[in-house]
């Protein structure tokens, strides 16, 4: 990069070392700027999109059930919940645990302070009884946190197939590290979406309303702005695949002409081949093997797997050993 550059944003940086590697990648976790995050909105309520669907029918059809398990022999717990959202699936929980007049407390930790205020407003407005903690900050800072004045069992939900996005690599270190912030009988709740029919899969991320396309264009739309970047939007195909044997569903955009693209901050130009790829997100698909294996390595004993009617879906609940 150039000297005028030397002081980078970490975007900037990730940006240049994704376009300077080979394969080219980008990294998924900057698909969530404003309008990324409206358009993630619309792809969980379309059609092909049944992921948000499937564990929505979950929480619906197995409330009863789901909080038997997450009572277990203890009267109380505290619902903490990584990467909180808008809540919407939960609320179906919070309702229920509430309505049965469970002594329970919710903890959504965000990093973004704007979504936490939202959801508070919303649920006390939607839930009033609803006793809310939130917490701005890194997942594993704000469980540390929890901890400290830990007297009640932990119930943490990690929903939406986000464990997906993680590389297969970084999946069972993330698993382990939260893990290591639990204690003995708290319990994990975490949504995995299964291998099924690949076209069911590519379907989803390939909706026939183009809404997951412009999803993964926007990021160089956001480099543009954000970054004083000249990416030709029309020159980029979106492109996901689907590997029946491991289960990577794969996004990419793909070059459709030779190209250079120049990025003010970082102050680089970068050259594109034509149909070069570049990989921006992999949504991993598992099978309960592999989710048995994932909870064994990371120290959690397998308490029950919730799933759908179609068996598309998993919430699988784990317990710290
Ligand atoms: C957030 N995450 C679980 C979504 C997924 O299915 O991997 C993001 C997404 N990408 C394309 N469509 C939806």
């Amino acid at each position: 990069m150039s000297e005028t550059t030397a002081i980078l944003s970490t975007f900037a940086k990730d940006i240049h070392s994704g376009l300077s590697s080979n394969p080219k990648c980008l990294s998924s976790k900057y698909f969530y700027d404003e309008t990324g995050d409206q358009l993630f909105q619309t792809i969980m309520g379309l059609e092909e999109y049944y992921l948000t669907r499937s564990e929505f029918e979950i929480f619906d059809q197995q409330k009863k059930e789901i909080l038997k398990s997450f009572l277990g022999e203890d009267t109380s717990f505290n619902l903490v919940e990584l990467g909180a959202g808008d809540g919407t699936k939960t609320k179906v929980l919070l309702k229920y645990f509430v309505s049965q007049g469970v002594d329970f407390s919710y903890s959504p930790i965000d990093i973004s302070q704007h979504v936490l205020d939202v959801l508070s407003e919303d649920l006390g407005e939607s839930i009033p009884k609803l006793q809310v903690n939130a917490i701005q900050g890194d997942y594993f800072d704000a469980l540390a946190k929890l901890n400290e004045n830990h007297f009640q069992k932990e119930v943490v939900l990690f929903l939406g197939s986000n464990i997906g996005n993680f590389s297969n690599g970084s999946a069972p270190k993330f698993l382990t590290r939260l893990g290591d912030n639990l204690s003995t009988g708290d319990l994990l709740f975490i949504g995995f979406d299964l291998m099924k029919d690949p076209n069911v899969i590519l379907s989803a991320y390939n909706d026939k309303l183009g809404v997951t396309k412009e999803f993964n264009i926007n990021l160089l739309r956001r480099i543009n702005k954000e970054l004083g970047a000249n990416f030709d939007l029309e020159g980029y195909e979106h492109f996901p695949t689907y590997n029946p044997i491991t289960g990577e569903t794969k996004s990419h955009l793909v070059s459709n002409k030779a190209q250079e693209v120049f990025i003010k901050a970082t102050g680089e130009t970068y050259s594109f081949d034509a149909w070069e790829a570049i990989h921006t997100e992999v949504s991993q698909k598992y099978s309960l093997k592999m989710i048995h294996q994932f909870a064994e390595q990371a120290g959690f004993k397998v308490i029950k797997n919730f799933t759908d009617k179609n068996n598309f879906y998993v919430d699988a609940l784990w317990e710290k050993i």
